[in-house]
């Protein structure tokens, strides 16, 4: 599903008329966009399987779920949960086990490689004090599971970029490739072209493309930013 070197995702966080008025203006950018993000505010309001089926008659991209945040459960329930979201025609299934432990992570990944669903794990958040609960460590411990486990797509913080060198420097070490999908960017203080020098390979664009004016040339404008850093970056 990430075979795209580079790309948007735009976090559609809006009610449905919107997302699809997004999904119709950016249709056209194969190149630009690697996938939709959908999530809690769309999806509880509107039904998993209607938001996607919506989507998919407006454009082909993948569809990312986002539930804000899954993975968060007894190992069950997640694996319950992966069923469901792989029936709504969800292409991928975003994590947050940062509470849920190993055997929980495990179930996740499991259960969508058995719905046939890409599993992408959050390794650390964007937000200040994210962590006040977590132990120093937990990012880089989900991140060693993870990889071990077979998972090769995380999100990562664009405002962090220091954390997105040390994410794909530890990857490397363990002799894996992994892409970095980084929210982030505009109102929560990153730079897409900081994040993609950094190591980020997707950036996750919420607010900057549905609050502008025209969503599509935000698109490109990022787009354009983000290819000249890609080009800049040394592996
Ligand atoms: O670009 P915005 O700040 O408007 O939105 C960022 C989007 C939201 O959908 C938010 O839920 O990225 C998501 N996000 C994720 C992880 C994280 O640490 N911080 C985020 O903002 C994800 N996935």
């Amino acid at each position: 599903m990430f075979n795209y070197q580079l790309g948007i995702i735009p976090a559609l966080d809006v009610d449905i008329q919107k997302a699809k008025k997004i999904a119709e203006a950016v249709k056209g950018l194969k190149k630009e966009i690697a996938g939709l993000k959908i999530g809690s505010i769309l999806c509880w309001q509107h039904g998993l399987p209607k938001v996607v089926g919506e989507l998919k008659k407006v454009c082909d991209f993948p569809v990312i779920f986002d539930a804000q945040k899954a993975c968060t459960d007894i190992p069950d329930i997640v694996r319950k949960q992966a069923k469901v979201v792989a029936n709504a025609g969800v292409n991928a299934f975003i994590a947050a086990p940062q509470g849920a432990g190993s055997a929980t992570l495990t179930a996740f990944v499991d259960a969508c490689k058995e719905y046939q669903i890409v599993p992408i794990v959050v390794l650390e958040m964007t937000h200040p004090e994210f962590s006040a609960f977590l132990s120093r460590d937990a990012a880089e411990k989900i991140l060693e599971k993870s990889i071990d486990l077979g998972v090769r797509n995380f999100v990562a913080p664009a405002n962090k970029p220091e954390r997105l060198k040390l994410y794909k420097n530890i990857a490397k070490k363990k002799r894996k490739v992994i892409k970095i999908l980084s929210p982030g960017v505009g109102p929560q203080g990153g730079g897409p072209d900081t994040a993609v020098e950094a190591g980020a390979d997707f950036v996750i664009v919420g607010r900057a493309i549905y609050q502008a004016e025209e969503p599509k040339e935000e698109v490109k404008r990022i787009y354009d930013l983000i290819d000249k850093a890609y080009s800049s970056r040394k592996e």
